[in-house]
């Protein structure tokens, strides 16, 4: 349900526009002012344009920010903090108090420098690096086109607005997201592009001469310029953006740091305080006699009406919901739950696994994990960055998502990995969907900028990274990562997967979506490799992080520690040593985040006293505390090369020969 371009309540209301929007710049001045840090420029200069959106256009009920039809804001230019705390105070969003508005800044309060989800209610994303934040729109924007598909117009209808500033606009990313977004034709995302010419080192100009305009319809956009502060000119645009079948850029020609006497207008306002004598003139050139923090009754009151105009919406929302057969359905996805048979077809997949020992390339065992997952799992939403035949991404019954037909649940994303992994946390975040995308191992530096949001915003996005190590052999050492896994592992709260066969590919994909809190890399091959896991598999082994997979039959001398494609290697080592009397165990360890959680005890237990051998296709970053000083690495020392596989892995010495040759050289 869509509201009137003027609701009634907006309507009701005889505060003037000029009140209301100067509510903003005084609360976002004064509070830059308090903390003696942050950006007041970006706030002053958009207050006009977010006072159209939130008293006109925005589907938002204070009282509830997290309803799942509201529409969705996201603060691309995520410097502007201010813009977004002063807009949740004013309209009412609980616990965004005055106080914490004087505490901005300041540890523990809810007003951080930049925007965290999860920390401040209504904030949908964390943004701050600059670009994200419009592609993770582009994702929520899609993942509502596809919730709409499946439930209805009824249960799901609304829109996504960004605000972006030039910043977005100039970082690569935003080429990548606006692309996708033409392409995929997501008429109900709406960017206000703060088009104030201004950057931090100057103007825009210095740097930029792009047409913006241009740009965005060369990619299938509707685009239009209007001045930023003519707040009718500015709500046309908003009317007319929603009724486009086209996404929609309106380009809002602002003045940066409006208001303020000596400095509107120039960068001095992007991120600095204006000091107290042009705050003062500031108060006194916008008609704002008011103390600092101080915001009259009858101005509060029309920010509180404007919180609540949502409010009807919301309760006619709740009834349809109420009366729709989907409902449970609805509900179990919005809350991210897996359906309740997860355990059960994990289970019978697991035990057909067992019984036929499948010898694939761990990329292949992820594919038949998502045969199987995906028929199960109506929120699973994959994709590639066109590799989806390399990356084994779509399952078979995955049909794509396009502009036509919103209906499917396998997304095209095409050569655009930073933009994808942007995508799938806007989708993530906007819930109802788990999306998973891949690319090559070697290209998360593609995607990093994303994943560290991921984690840092807790969302569960599965990135399945194929071609993980030099086994990719003969596309040499562009494709081959080395040094990734040791990069991904120093992300915090990522885990990184890297499977040793189909058992263990099945086992960490099951983590990948019961972990409701935290993203995934799943490192996989491309060659095949041996079925190692010869238990029932009733327990998930990787749960722990690290395992023994092969104990040794002898006094324990040594212990193998490997990963993925190496576990098989030590594991043929063991026999070798063994043969020669020296008994050694293999460990197996998927996720050493998940080996760190485990007790000092089990970690123990695993690693034994003895000389312990890391065994893995890759730099030896990290493995130092696993193996101690006095532990042998075996790896890679640098980049890879061009080469079939098996000469890859004699030359650089990631052989069982070569572990045995190292073990006996220090017994
Ligand atoms: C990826 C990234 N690079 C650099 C920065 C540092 N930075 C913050 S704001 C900004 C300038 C942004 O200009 P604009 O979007 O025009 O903001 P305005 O000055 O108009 O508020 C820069 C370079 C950042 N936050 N993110
Ligand atoms: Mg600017």
């Amino acid at each position: 349900m869509m509201m009137d371009a003027n609701s009634a309540a907006a309507a009701k209301s005889t505060i003037p526009h000029k009140d209301l929007a100067n509510a903003i710049r005084a609360l976002s001045m004064d509070a830059v002012e308090a903390a003696n840090s942050g950006h007041p420029g970006m706030p002053m200069g958009m207050a006009d344009v977010a006072t159209v959106l939130f008293q006109r256009h925005l589907k938002f009920n204070a009282a509830n920010p997290a309803w799942p039809d509201r529409d969705r804001f996201v603060l691309s230019a995520g410097h502007g903090s201010m813009l977004m705390y002063s807009l949740l105070h004013l309209t009412g969003v609980p616990g965004v108090t005055l106080d914490e508005l004087k505490r901005f800044r300041q540890w523990g309060s809810k007003t951080p420098g930049h925007p965290e989800f999860g920390h401040t209610p209504g904030v949908e994303t964390t943004t701050g690096p600059l670009g994200q934040g419009i592609a993770n729109a582009v994702g929520m924007a899609l993942a509502e086109r596809i919730l709409n598909a499946r439930f209805g117009d009824d249960l799901v209808d609304h829109h996504t607005y960004v605000i972006a500033g030039d910043g977005c606009l100039m970082e690569g990313i935003s080429h990548e997201a606006i692309s996708l977004a033409g392409h995929l034709k997501l008429s109900k995302l709406i960017v206000l592009f703060d088009d104030n010419g201004i950057s931090i080192d100057g103007a825009v100009s210095l740097s930029c001469s792009d047409d913006q305009l241009m740009r965005f319809q060369a990619s299938g956009w509707a685009a239009t310029r209007v001045d930023g502060h003519d707040p009718e000119a500015v709500s046309a645009a908003i009317a007319a953006a929603r009724k486009s079948n086209k996404p929609s850029l309106i380009a809002c020609k602002t003045v940066i740091g409006f208001g303020a006497p000596k400095k509107e207008g120039t960068s001095a306002t992007h991120g600095s305080p204006l000091g107290k004598d042009e705050v003062a003139g500031a108060r006194e050139k916008l008609g704002w006699a008011h103390a600092p923090f101080d915001i009259p009754a009858d101005i509060r009151s029309a920010w509180a009406d404007i919180g609540s105009r949502g409010g009807e919406a919301m309760q006619a929302w709740g009834k349809r919901l109420d009366a729709d057969k989907q409902k449970a359905e609805f509900e179990r996805v919005m809350k991210g739950e897996l359906p309740a048979n997860f355990a059960e077809v994990l289970g019978d997949l697991k035990s057909t696994i067992a019984k036929d020992a499948p010898k694939l390339a761990t990329r292949q065992s992820s594919q038949l994990v998502l045969d199987t997952l995906v028929p199960a799992l109506p929120e699973l939403i994959g994709g590639s960055a066109d590799l989806t035949g390399s990356n084994n991404t779509k399952a078979k019954v995955a049909k794509a998502v396009t502009a036509e037909n919103y209906g499917g649940n396998y997304i095209y994303y095409g050569i655009r990995e930073h933009g994808m992994a942007a995508a799938m946390n806007g989708m993530a975040l906007h819930g109802g969907v788990i999306p998973f995308g891949g690319t090559f191992l070697v290209f998360t530096d593609y995607c990093r900028p994303a994943i560290r949001l991921s984690a840092l915003m807790n969302q569960r996005v599965v990135y399945v990274m194929t071609h993980d190590s030099i086994g990719l052999g003969e596309d040499g050492p562009t494709h081959q990562p080395v040094e990734h896994l040791a990069a991904l592992r120093a992300i915090p709260n990522l885990l990184v997967f890297r499977p040793c066969d189909t058992m263990e590919t099945a086992e960490c994909w099951a983590l990948a979506l019961t972990t409701r809190d935290r993203p995934s890399v799943l490192a996989l091959t491309r060659q095949a490799l041996p079925h190692l896991r010869a238990d029932a598999a009733n327990a998930n082994h990787c749960a722990r992080g690290g395992y023994v997979i092969r104990p040794t039959q002898k006094e324990r001398k040594v212990t193998l520690i490997a990963t993925g494609s190496e576990v098989a290697i030590a594991v043929d080592a063991q026999k070798l040593l063994e043969e020669k009397g020296i008994g050694a165990a293999v460990v197996s360890m998927p996720s050493c985040e998940l080996f760190d959680q485990q007790s000092a005890a089990y970690r123990q237990e695993v690693l034994g006293s003895g000389l312990k051998v890391a065994v893995e296709a890759a730099i030896g970053f990290g493995w130092e505390r696993y193996i101690g000083t006095d532990g042998i690495f075996i790896g890679m020392k640098g980049f890879g090369a061009s080469a079939p596989i098996a000469d890859l892995y004699k030359n650089f010495g990631i052989t069982p020969a070569a572990i045995v040759d190292a073990v006996i050289a220090r017994m």
